[in-house]
């Protein structure tokens, strides 16, 4: 074979080996963008094992590794482990983690909108209401997301954990009761202002530490949804349980914008479609712990109280100037408000048909 022959011989090969790989690394890019490559999710919550955060969390490891054959996993982070629900907010804004739990409590601070969140007695007394909320609510996953997104951040959903109790060493059933009494709540502004409406003191005590804190009389009472109290054993060192309805515990799952953004489209939408699919669950999931965590309380000596109507509707008198206080923060937060009560009003009609 001629010298010219070998020539053209070889730049064919070459060619075609080019032309093949470059095949390749499309197919290559097509699988990366179809999210080839391995990752691992870190993602942390505010609670412990085994509660409602925890199991979500955990279930939605579960969904993702089984939906993505285990290409994309999940390391899930304990309350704590990363530090208190405020370094887990900001980890989230800088990207050291790269999902979240975090609630409304703890973000006051950062997003002043999601206060909206802690306001007593905005929310119907109607779980079923603040349920179809949540999921439909253009108050909430419109422009209060905006403002998550303001700094970087994507509120997937806002969920709920429960109905609100407020468990303390005195029966409080009138909001005079309130009255000079200690009560524990989390770090946001509104939060703490509302307790002082009602002639409380408040004191933002770390999760972690509430027990002790009841235990040595460091403070008297907390609020906190019934499975939350029972899992974290404050029924040792509490005398009444109020069943007051006057708040649900919110909270949100989140990630970072620029890092979920930065993924390929694929591993987006299985992520955004295995969150989706847990939040559904999650509705269910939180009554069937709300249900369990009543059993045990039912059983333990301590005394429940269910709180008349007209009683809540007197402490939800008390605590309308905290709702003017939110509208003043501004003019988003006044507009958001405005649309959130009326959506609630709306859901409370559509549902009592
Ligand atoms: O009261 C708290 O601080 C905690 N309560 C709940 C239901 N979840 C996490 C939060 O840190």
């Amino acid at each position: 074979m001629g010298r010219k022959k070998r020539f053209y011989l070889l730049f064919f090969i070459v060619i075609t080996f080019s032309i093949l790989a470059a095949c390749n690394k499309d197919g290559m890019r097509s699988e990366a963008s179809s999210g080839g490559e391995e990752i691992t999710l870190k993602f942390a919550h505010e609670e412990g094992q085994g509660d409602v955060q925890d199991l979500y969390a955990n279930k939605f490891k579960e969904v993702i590794e089984e939906k993505t054959n285990g290409r994309i996993k999940v390391d899930v982070y304990t309350g704590g482990t990363l530090g208190t629900s405020i370094d887990i907010l900001h980890s989230l804004q800088t990207g050291a983690i790269d999902l979240a739990i975090t609630s409304p409590g703890f973000s006051g601070d950062v997003i002043p909108e999601s206060q909206i969140m802690s306001i007593p007695f905005l929310f119907s007394d109607n779980l079923e209401v603040n349920k179809k909320v949540l999921k439909e609510s253009e108050a909430l996953n419109g422009l209060l997301a905006n403002k998550y997104e303001e700094i970087g951040i994507i509120p997937f959903h806002f969920w709920l954990e429960g109905f609100m109790y407020w468990s303390a060493n005195q029966e409080i059933t009138a909001p005079d009761d309130m009255n000079g009494v200690k009560m524990r709540t989390m770090p946001t502004n509104l939060i703490i202002k509302s307790y002082e409406l009602m002639g409380a003191t408040a004191t933002t005590t770390d999760s972690g530490e509430i027990y002790t804190m009841l235990q040595t009389n460091g403070i008297d009472g907390q609020e906190n949804p019934l499975f939350y109290i029972v899992n974290g054993n404050f029924l040792e060192v509490q005398d009444y349980l109020m069943d007051t309805k006057h708040h649900i515990y919110t909270t949100a799952t989140v990630t970072n914008q620029a890092f979920f953004e930065g993924l390929p489209e694929k591993d987006q939408q299985d992520i955004q479609e295995a969150i989706n699919e847990v939040n559904d669950w999650s509705f269910d999931m939180q009554d069937e712990e709300a249900e369990k965590a009543l059993e045990i309380a039912e059983e333990d000596d301590i005394e429940i109280i269910e709180l008349p109507s007209e009683q809540r509707e007197a402490f939800k008198e008390v605590s309308l100037p905290i709702r003017k206080a939110y509208k003043e923060e501004s003019d988003d937060a006044k507009e958001m408000i405005e649309l959130l009560e009326k959506e609630i009003k709306e859901a409370e009609t559509e549902l009592a048909e």
